[in-house]
């Protein structure tokens, strides 16, 4: 009798062994990766695991959980952790070599996601050294706590004695501890990502005032420009890319006669011009809010590339991120008058870490994934026709201007107004076009002009507002925009696949 519960190493402490040594050794290689720059094992393996994920269910997971989608996919990576590790602790108590190795796998795969992070923002030594880390304290910590375990009887063998319960507290607390360990150096190394003390210079061109009257004063209205920390951010890491100031470089490469390579220093002395541009994102919805207006400062475009020369041939430009983003922009676009930017400054401000520290692409009229990249280091002058970029390898167009459209700010969805004079407001965009005309309806009435708010200019959003005399009653208003070429929204409903959404507007209100 006390030899059968001798022989069997007890099930718990199988569990807390696998457990234990599982998160001690995740946390130590998040804290060594923090320690040295790197991009830790739960990010880079999520990031895998995104890559390797097919794109309807990417688009389902973006659509289910929305901005959140970044914290499940953190979570998701360490619940399978946990029940891992937690099986192997089980596994443990009768298979201990089996379970070691089993752990080792995890160990090799978190190794194998971290190498092959394209975001890694530390060398290979800097990662092999977590890697290190975890090996000693996941698998090593876990061979250690279940060779304290009750061996079970092997073909008649005697089985060894029974649990120590000291000596194995006292190897668990040591594993706990240095996981503790890993987990306040992770916390307290700092946010290498944090934004960067640095001076831009004044503009050279700095932009036009923003003229009087381009906004209403309606509650609820977007304003005209929108704040930073508002701004929306639509992008495909998982962990900010940090971007060290000390090494970077923005390369011109391709079909140019002078291929350049640029610090961030020699982009400070180059003339650099302020513009309001609105961006936005191809994922917007009618109606929706994936769009942002900020006063951006940088260096032309077709600056930079006029000192590189381009080649006869050339028609677009290929971008890359530093974390392997790339997105596909006409020549022409980053060349004509529009003033397309390699920009610096967001708002008055370096750019924040999230848009794109420390230089990204804004490119009037085009939509984000073909013409904004964030974290920018290699503007490539290449054809069209010998590449495709991110997003056109995953079914999205590769030319992509941004289409004319309206949106109702207020009143909301659902409102439940009083009778009476209601203000219906919002914007209109048709960036490097412009507005011509907004016009509103309630139900089947006939179309109505809305007053428009001054021009800023043709790059940006233009407000608008139209009052209505609401009668009781529920009402569908709908809002549709004429551009200045004398282009009318259509009605018809598109998805934002394959180059963004298409329809009019419209919000279902009540009055009493
Ligand atoms: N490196 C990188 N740049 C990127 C992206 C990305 O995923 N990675 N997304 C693009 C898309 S789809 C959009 S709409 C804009 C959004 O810029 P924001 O996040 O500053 O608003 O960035 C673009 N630049
Ligand atoms: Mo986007």
């Amino acid at each position: 009798m006390t030899t059968t519960s001798a022989a069997r190493a007890p099930r718990g402490a199988g569990l807390l062994s696998g457990a234990l040594a599982g998160a001690s050794g995740v946390l130590v290689g998040e804290g060594l990766a923090r320690l040295l720059g790197a991009t830790g094992p739960v990010v880079a393996v999520g990031n895998r695991a995104v890559d390797l994920t097919p794109r309807p269910v990417k688009e389902w997971a973006v659509a289910t959980f929305g901005a959140a989608d970044k914290a499940v996919l953190v979570g998701g990576v360490l619940g399978t952790v946990l029940l891992t590790v937690l099986a192997l602790g089980r596994l443990g108590t009768t298979r201990r070599r089996t379970a070691v190795a089993g752990m080792t796998v995890v160990v090799g795969l978190a190794a194998w996601a971290m190498l092959r992070d394209p975001a890694q923002g530390a060398g290979t030594v800097a990662v092999l050294a977590s890697v290190a880390g975890m090996l000693l304290v996941g698998p090593g910590g876990f061979a250690v706590l279940l060779s304290l375990l009750p061996r079970p009887p092997v073909d008649g063998d005697a089985p060894t004695a029974s649990l120590d319960r000291r000596r194995f507290l006292l190897a668990a607390s040591s594993v706990a501890a240095l996981g503790a360990g890993g987990g306040a150096t992770r916390g307290l190394a700092g946010d290498p990502a944090a934004p960067v003390a640095v001076r831009l210079p004044a503009p050279t061109v700095p932009a036009a005032r923003v003229p009087a009257g381009v906004s209403f004063e309606v509650p609820g209205l977007t304003p005209h420009l929108t704040p930073t920390p508002g701004f929306y951010r639509v992008d495909t890491a998982l962990q900010v890319p940090r971007v060290a100031l000390s090494d970077y470089v923005l390369r011109i490469t391709g079909m140019v006669d002078r291929p350049l390579e640029l610090t961030f220093e020699d982009l400070l002395a180059r003339d650099l011009v302020e513009r309001r541009i609105t961006l936005t994102c191809v994922s917007n919805e009618v109606g929706g809010d994936l769009l942002g207006n900020a006063t951006w400062l940088g260096i032309p475009t077709r600056d930079l590339l006029a000192e590189a020369g381009v080649q006869t041939g050339a028609d677009a430009v290929r971008s890359r991120s530093v974390d392997g983003f790339t997105a596909g922009t006409p020549l022409d676009v980053l060349t004509d008058d529009r003033d397309a930017l390699v920009a610096i400054g967001m708002n008055g401000q370096p750019l924040p870490a999230e848009h794109g520290f420390p230089v990204r692409m804004v490119t009037p009229g085009l939509y984000g994934y073909v013409s904004a990249t964030k974290w920018l280091v290699e503007l490539e002058v290449t054809r069209f026709s010998d590449f495709s970029a991110y997003w056109t390898d995953r079914g999205y167009a590769a030319q992509a201007p941004v289409k004319l459209s309206s949106r109702i700010d207020v009143p909301g969805s659902f409102a439940r107004l009083d009778a009476g004079p209601v203000t219906v407001a919002g914007v209109a965009w048709a960036q490097t076009v412009g507005i011509e005309r907004v016009q509103v309806r309630a139900g089947s009435g006939p179309w109505q002009d809305a007053e428009l708010g001054v021009e800023d200019s043709d790059q940006t959003w233009r407000a608008w507002r139209w009052v209505w005399d609401a009668e009781p009653g529920t009402h569908r208003l709908e809002v549709r925009a004429t551009d200045r070429a004398g282009r009318r929204q259509i009605s018809r409903r598109e998805p934002i696949a394959p180059d963004g959404s298409t329809g009019w507007h419209n919000v279902t209100v009540t009055v009493a």
